[in-house]
């Protein structure tokens, strides 16, 4: 399975908590986007697809919701509900969202810039192209 969680170093004191995430060191990619999903609901499913060549980091900064992760032959439920925790998902894996909390904001770090045509978007599809 081409994922991981990764627990981000938290530098925190009696004025709050900071977390940094710099590319190639605790994020290991050059990060080349960034992307956040907000106004989420409990009913709405996300994601249902697969990445040829795209690395990114997912963070729940706020609430949580659940990520089905499959690799054509293992299907695992991660759930992410923690700022520090961030989420690693390599290319060649079908990744689902759901469950999520009222207001849960996401926040994804990317390896490469915005590209439909990298997007498998058809599961029958991405077991043909993993194969
Ligand atoms: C992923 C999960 C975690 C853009 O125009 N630019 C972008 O950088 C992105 C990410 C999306 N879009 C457009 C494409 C669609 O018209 O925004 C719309 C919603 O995207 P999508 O339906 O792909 O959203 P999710 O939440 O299903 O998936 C997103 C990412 O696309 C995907 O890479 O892994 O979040």
């Amino acid at each position: 399975m081409n994922y991981k969680l990764i627990n981000m170093k938290v530098f925190g004191d009696e004025r709050g908590k900071l977390v940094s995430l710099e590319g190639n060191i605790n994020v290991p990619f050059d990060i080349k986007r960034v992307y956040y999903i907000f106004d989420t609901s409990p009913e709405q499913e996300r994601g249902k697809h697969a990445h040829k060549t795209l690395e990114q980091i997912i963070i729940a900064i706020d609430g949580a919701c659940q990520f089905v992760l499959d690799d054509g032959k293992t299907r695992e439920t991660v759930w992410l509900n923690r700022p520090d925790i961030g989420l690693y998902i390599g290319k060649n894996m079908w990744r689902e969202m759901r469950h999520f909390s009222y207001g849960c904001k996401l926040m994804i770090l990317a390896s490469t810039h915005y590209n439909e045509k990298e997007y498998i978007r058809n599961y029958n599809e991405f077991l043909r192209f993993i194969k």
